[in-house]
């Protein structure tokens, strides 16, 4: 079969051999993942026809309205990945605590746990914008058959054995990494089926896309201002093309694709700046990373960062590895 044909199904049996002593759990919880992003990109598609649009009236931890999509598809990826037994752990962005899990012999024997946005960008939904899952997972670090606890979730982005979104699009499509390159799969909806469509994907090591909010550009440390100024200056290659959907998955997604950056800084109304590190910066840097592009804080590495704690949030400099290294030569003038 041409490599293009292949089904994700297909490819997640095939690539099983590149574990060594793999016992098929991982190859289980991306699976789990493929049933419960078509479950969610069927309701997704169908947000426009049925009054399920709107915020449902409760606020997430960090304040913010909860739209009723994202409470569905957070229930719907928790319930697949917790019916199928195959985690011991599920850390969400819409949940104030991260869940343990105990299999039906009531033992807690599973390796993995999984950290997830369910729906990013969800305010983008009433807006016919696209919307994206993102998912990292990582193996336990407390022995087998004790519940899980924070140090299993609390573990550097280095330590992730798969990574990934489901972007939510004019076609939906899996994206992800095991540590051995990035390959995307596009659904066909007619028959259900993910198809290999994007394998080994490659950011380009410099681009002419920048993305960032704009519009918060007095609130920004002075190194991004300086950034922003040195991609609109009419030199060498520039001036570079700004596009910013605000919607993280799109965003990463057309960058990687087209070669270019995304930031999300930090800015005097958001001091840590807004993106999660556990659930949307980290899975993206692995991605990036096995793209061959770079993720950093502005400093440092995104995947070395220690997190202290579930919900903190980091800033995020992520892309092309030479557009990701300007950025930083700028912010090193004023650390
Ligand atoms: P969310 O997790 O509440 O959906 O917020 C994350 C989203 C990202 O998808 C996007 O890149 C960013 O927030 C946009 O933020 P802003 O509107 O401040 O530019
Ligand atoms: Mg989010």
């Amino acid at each position: 079969m041409e490599e293009r044909n292949k089904t994700l199904g297909e490819f997640i049996i095939e690539k099983q051999g590149e574990f060594q002593y793999s016992t098929g759990e991982l190859s289980r919880i991306i699976n789990s993942i493929r049933l419960a992003a078509k479950v969610v990109n069927y309701k997704v598609n169908k947000a426009g026809l049925v009054d399920i649009v709107g915020a449902a009236g409760e606020q997430n931890i960090q304040g913010e309205d909860q739209q009723k999509l994202d409470v569905y598809a957070n229930e719907v990826f928790i319930q697949t990945l917790i019916n199928r037994e195959i985690v011991c752990g599920i850390a969400s962005e819409e949940n104030d605590e991260f869940i343990t899990v105990a299999g039906s012999d009531k033992g807690h024997n599973n390796k993995y746990v999984v950290l997830m946005d369910p729906l990013d960008g969800s305010s983008n939904i009433d807006v016919n914008v696209s919307v994206g899952t993102i998912f990292s997972v990582f193996r336990r670090i407390t022995p087998i058959g004790s519940p899980a606890t924070s140090e299993d979730f609390l573990q550097p982005g280095i330590n992730q054995v798969a990574a990934g979104y489901v972007i939510y699009g004019t076609s939906t499509m899996l994206v992800y990494t095991t540590g051995h390159g990035v390959n995307g799969f596009t659904l066909n909806p007619a028959i259900g089926a993910f198809y290999l469509s994007h394998p080994n994907m490659k950011y380009s090591e410099t681009g002419n896309i920048y993305s960032i909010n704009e519009g918060n550009y007095v609130h920004f440390p002075q190194g991004v201002k300086d950034y922003i100024k040195y991609c609109q200056s009419e030199e060498e290659d520039r001036p570079y093309t700004s596009r910013y959907i605000g919607s993280l998955v799109s965003d990463f997604h057309r960058n990687m694709i087209k070669g270019g950056i995304y930031i999300y800084p930090t800015s005097s109304k958001a001091p840590h700046g807004k993106l999660r590190l556990l659930y949307e910066c980290n899975p993206m840097a692995f991605i990036a990373e096995q793209a061959g592009g770079k993720a950093s804080d502005g400093y440092n590495r995104i995947m070395e960062i220690q997190p202290k704690e579930l919900h903190e949030r980091a800033p995020f400099f992520c892309g092309s590895k030479k557009m990701v290294e300007k950025a930083e030569e700028f912010m090193a003038n004023y650390k």
